[in-house]
């Protein structure tokens, strides 16, 4: 390892994130720490960077662009990496190494806190007898469904499959582990099964300073449909989806994946000439979303601007920035 090759610790997490072995705009976070803690560890024992506090600091930099590269539509992932960075000090490398270790533990317990403080939020919105229609796999808003059993309501669920990766799989199995009945439908569906749900939990990848909810592809038509048919819909997302650039006017990038994923390269051929697109995101627009429950209580999606200052201020530093 030089001092701006990432451990393979490191590069392993980003292939995994790049991958979606690793997902989840909480998982991604979590993750990404953890991994900022194993270069730490590994440049506190290589020779480029064992004993040069500046050549380690350039390698933490180098590992977290590494790991921004990854993705770039979860916001949390990049605030996973400003929480650390900001942290690390020290005029050794020891204690550099100490405080990113100690950063990266602050961080995952806070998430972790965080999931279950926002569950007991979202818990609160749904009644005994409930049934719930997800999308996609967000471990947010299971949290709330979660706690809402474990209080002792019983809810059911109605679970879209969620093209073209099919995460409501992990979502259906997850809430029948907790004991939740769940019935699982194509994504087409929806709208047909809304009248028999009484409210719709999602998650988010990012949150943008005027409301806007960015979630998997298909969360803001189930919002429109659901407005439609008036079913209360709600976003699940820790205050490390906030997107503190969107503060300053830019916009949340959305990934566009491969073109296989949607369809499998040999019917594509047959087909002939036709363009794929396979955005993995989309927003859905403040006016369409009835609550954003974090772990610092509930927000109407137009007021949350000012969580969002609160805790970025106006904007966002890019501490893995070469100097
Ligand atoms: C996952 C997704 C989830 C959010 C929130 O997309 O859109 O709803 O990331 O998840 P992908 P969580 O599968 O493409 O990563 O609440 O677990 O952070």
């Amino acid at each position: 390892m030089t001092d701006t090759e990432p451990a393979p610790a490191v590069r392993e997490t980003a292939e995994s994130i790049a991958t979606m072995e690793i997902r989840g705009a909480a998982t991604i976070a979590s993750a990404a720490a953890e991994a900022l803690a194993e270069q730490a560890e590994a440049a506190a024992e290589a020779d480029a960077t064992a004993s040069d506090p500046e050549a380690f600091r350039a390698s933490m930099r180098a590992a977290a662009r590494t790991l921004r590269e990854t993705r770039p539509t979860a916001v949390s992932l990049p605030n996973a990496l400003r929480y650390v960075l900001q942290r690390m000090e020290g005029d050794s490398v020891d204690r550099l190494r100490r405080s990113v270790v100690d950063a990266s533990e602050a961080f995952v317990e806070q998430l972790d806190r965080a999931q279950e403080d926002l569950g007991q939020v979202g818990a609160n919105r749904l009644a005994d007898g409930d049934t719930v229609m997800t999308h996609c796999h967000s471990t947010d808003a299971l949290a709330c469904i979660e706690a809402a059993v474990e209080q002792g309501k019983s809810i059911s669920a109605v679970v879209k499959e969620t093209r073209p990766r099919q995460q409501g799989h992990i979502t259906a199995e997850q809430l029948r582990e907790a004991g939740v009945p769940v019935t699982l439908i194509v994504d087409s569906a929806a709208r047909r099964y809304l009248d028999e749900v009484d409210h719709v939990v999602v998650g988010a990848d990012s949150i943008a300073a005027d409301g806007g909810v960015i979630n998997k592809i298909g969360t803001s038509g189930l919002a429109v449909n659901a407005r439609e048919r008036g079913v209360p819909i709600m976003t699940a997302a820790q205050t490390i989806k906030l997107h503190p650039e969107t503060l300053t006017g830019h916009t949340v990038e959305i990934e566009m994946r491969d073109e296989a994923e949607v369809i499998d390269p040999e019917a594509r051929e047959e087909i002939g000439d036709i363009a794929v697109e396979n955005p993995a995101f989309d927003v859905t627009p403040p006016r369409y979303m009835d609550a954003i429950v974090t772990e610092q209580g509930q927000f109407p999606p137009e007021s949350i601007v000012t969580l969002m200052r609160e805790l970025f201020g106006e904007g966002a530093a890019e501490p893995w920035a070469e100097p």
